[in-house]
Formats: structure tokens, sequence, C-alpha cells
């Protein structure tokens, strides 16, 4: 079938709001937020029901055009970009966003991909619930991006990654099947829970269309503080001090690097409320009971005294919280304002972030001398940003093979909460053992034969 005998079946299937064909219209699904990765569509097709994404996938494959599931655009890997071809069909979930259900007793909620992180947030909270999936991106990311990219965050410390939020799931796959698998159980282990297939895969299994998600109670009480911290041994000991002090209750653990805060502190003209130190850490806690600000305050003195954090700030007020909380998620727009950049969103044990700091601090300066690095990330996960600024012209290749090298030294992975996309499937490739690639290549063959899903992300293109 033409591209144009394409078009004309999906208009018939949609409604007038329904596909975008024009030039100007096409234009920010082209690219990725961060304009590393360009393409082209052929269209976009905005499905309203879960029944027109199934005839939208059921059109494409028939005329053996793939489709590129796309969220709010905020991924950091290319994912939701398509190729260059004019032949890829953008799948935008952006009109299915209604959150169907909110059950306090179970305290779960049922919502479509389509909804944005922080409108599901907003509606948990006004029933005194919790959506604890927290990014920096929350006021764009959609829900389905979020599960099928299976998203991090800054709370993963206290509530886990993504995947650990989802009860129930309801998805498209490639045959046009619609797998209604939306209940609200905690327990469900009648047979194999598939739902774990299309979450972290990244929409190259199937299309992710509604979630069950389980929410959390809201802890009435909340302290949030920054201390300086001499170095990222001092931060593991700060680490290891609030999880005895108050550990049942905290939310984050953040590191950032002196440099980091520099760059915010220019390009986005937000103050430091503490000196200059090599490195600090955002510490957010939250509890119902009563004594959390005191016990926050002792943990202080105590790390203050023991000379493993030099300063330290425990915020005042909400405004001073969200203040706090600007510094740390304003980074990455400060490195893009600072120049281009060479991102590694990697993990390594957490023990092991000291010595993978400085050995690839050592590596890069040695091999790379002119590349600034932005080190930051959510240490109590042991994900680091080793973010680095680089001249124009500098190999990124090269720069990823150093850095991930000494990730796979140290039992990382080179890929902790952004995804593979396109942006690293020639780094998993070469750092992944190659039984772990055969069986993800049977899985994909298995859920989507012919490649109708997002071609050449996560893996080769079949
Ligand atoms: C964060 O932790 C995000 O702020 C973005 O995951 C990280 O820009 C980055 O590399
Ligand atoms: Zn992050």
């Amino acid at each position: 079938m033409s591209a144009s005998a394409l078009i004309a079946v999906l208009k018939g299937l949609l409604d007038q709001r329904g596909l975008l064909t024009e030039p100007a219209d096409l234009e920010p699904y082209g690219h990725d937020w961060r304009g590393l990765f360009s393409g082209r569509p052929l269209c976009v097709a905005l499905p309203r029901t879960v029944e027109e994404v199934s005839a939208v996938v059921l059109a494409c494959s028939a005329a053996g055009h793939a489709v590129v599931p796309h969220g709010g655009n905020t991924g950091l890997s290319g994912g939701a970009t398509p190729d260059d071809s004019g032949r890829q069909v953008v799948l935008s979930l952006s009109r299915m966003a209604a959150i169907r259900k909110i059950d306090v007793y179970g305290e779960t909620m049922e919502v479509e991909a389509g909804c944005i992180l922080q409108t599901a947030q907003e509606a948990a909270q006004a029933q005194g619930l919790l959506l604890p999936i927290t990014l920096a991106a929350e006021g764009s990311a959609r829900i389905g991006g979020i599960l099928s990219t299976n998203a991090g965050g800054s709370n993963v410390l206290r509530y886990g990654m993504a995947r650990s939020r989802v009860l129930g799931l309801e998805v498209v796959t490639a045959d046009g099947a619609i797998v209604r698998g939306l209940r609200h159980l905690r327990k469900d282990n009648a047979g194999y829970d598939w739902k774990q297939w299309f979450i972290g895969s990244e929409g190259t299994l199937g299309i992710v269309t509604c979630a069950v998600l389980q929410l959390a109670p809201m802890p009435r009480h909340r302290v949030t503080a920054m201390l300086a911290v001499p170095d990222a041994d001092a931060a593991l000991k700060v680490l290891r001090a609030a999880r005895q002090a108050i550990g049942d209750t905290l939310n984050a653990f953040e590191l950032m690097s002196g440099a980091a805060l520099e760059l915010v502190s220019r390009h986005q003209q937000l103050r430091l409320p503490l000196a200059h130190s090599p490195w600090f850490v955002l510490i957010e806690a939250g509890s119902s009971l009563p004594g959390l600000r005191d016990a926050a305050e002792a943990l202080l003195a105590e790390v203050l005294e023991r000379g493993e954090a030099s300063d330290g700030v425990v915020a005042e007020s909400e405004r001073q919280e969200a203040e706090l909380w600007a510094l740390r998620e304003s980074i990455t727009e400060a490195e893009s304002k600072q120049g281009r950049s060479v991102k590694h969103d990697v993990s390594v044990p957490i023990p092991e972030i000291p010595a993978f700091l400085a050995a690839a601090d050592e590596a890069v300066g040695r091999a790379f001398p002119g590349t600034r690095i932005n080190a930051f990330g959510h240490v109590g996960d042991g994900n680091i940003h080793y973010n680095l600024i680089v001249p124009d012209g500098a190999d990124g290749s090269a720069l990823n093979a150093v850095v991930h090298d000494l990730v796979m030294v140290h039992g990382g992975s080179i890929s902790a909460e952004h995804g593979v996309g396109q942006y690293r499937v020639g780094e998993l490739l070469r750092c992944k053992a190659s039984p772990e690639i055969v069986l993800a290549n049977r899985v994909k063959r298995a859920l989507d034969p012919a490649g109708l899903f997002n071609p050449g992300k996560v893996l080769p293109a079949l």
C-alpha cells in the first residue's frame, strides 16, 4: 500500500483532529527535546480510544509502515523520534488522557497513557494520596512514556522505579489485539506477569494505552535539607547516617557536584544557600508521624560534628523547599545552555560510586582534556548522571566507551533510568553479555515478528 493510501485509510479511522499531515504540524514530532535526534514522520495519528489505537496499528501493519509511539517527548535517548525515511507513523497518545478511576480504599488509580504525570499527581493529591513518581519533567511527561521507559526520578530510593507502581496494564499488540489487564490487584500470580514485558521496553513490543497504578499514603510532614560535603565518600557516609536515623522516611537522597551547581547559578540565575563546596547532597524525607524535623536536625548536627558534612541548611518553608529542589532540577537545563553535552545515565552499586567517579574523572581528564564534567544524580539508588560538556566536534562514541568501560568494571549499568532509545543501542550491544541480547531478540521476534513497533530503538531493527 502506498503512503498516500495509508493516510487515506487512517483519515477514515480517526476523527477530524485525529491525523496530522501538514509539515508544520509534524515538526514537533520530528525531533527530541535536546535537538539531538531528528526524523521525518509520514503523519501523526492521535487516537482517542484503545479501539482506535488498535485500528491504527492494524492499518500500519497491513501497509508495512512502522509505528513510533510518542508521549510527552521528554525522553533523553531519542526513543520517541522517528527515522528520516518519511515512512514511519507517529502514534501520539496525548488525546487518551483521562483519569478513569481513583480507589481510595485500595489506593489505586486507573489512568490513560496520555495523561501528564503532574495532572495524575494532582488528582491523587486531591484524594489525600500520593502518586510517588517524581521527575524533573513531570509537567510534560506522560504516563505511557513513563511506563514504557520504566522512568526513575528522585523518589526511587523509597518507592522504586515506575515499574514497581504498576498493578495493571492495557496494551495493543502488533497483531492489533487489545490486551486488557486493568486489574486493581496487589496479588496476581495467575500466569505470566506479561505487563512487565511492555514496561521499560520503550514501545518496541506493544503500545501501552492505560494503566492501574499503586498510590501511597500522602506523608503529612516533610523535611528537605541541603548539605555541603567534601567528597563522594562523605556523601555515602551521610547516606548511611540518614538511613539509620530516618531511613524509613527517606524519599530522596540526591548528589550534585559543585560544578553542576555553578552551572545552575550561572545559567538559571538561582542562588545557592550554601558556600561553594566540591559536592552537595539534597535530602527529602516524609512521614505522617510528627517529630521528623527534629530527627532531621539531629542528623544534620551529627554529620557536621563528624565532619562528614561541612555545612547544611534545613528548609524552613515550602517555598524554601521548592528553591532547594529547583537547584537540583535545573541542572539539565543549565547544562544544555553551557554547550554540547554527551550524557551518561549510569548506575553502579552504591559503595562503588566514589571509586567510579574518581576513575572516570581521571580517565576523561587524561583522554579528553578540555571536557567539563557535570556529575549529579540519585546517589541513594546508585544512579549517576555523568554528563560531559564537550567542545564541538568531540567524539561522543569515544567518550561513551571510556565512561561505560569503567561502569562495567564497577559492576554497573550503562542505562539506569533514561532507557536505550536510539542513543545507546550500540553501547548496549557492546556492553551487555550476548546471551542477554539473544534473549531480548527472541522476545522481540515473538511479540513483534515484522518489526512494526519503534524499529531501531533498544535493539537494532529486525
Ligand atoms: C535528572 O535526574 C534527569 O535530573 C535528567 O534524569 C538527567 O540531564 C540528565 O542527564
Ligand atoms: Zn535522573
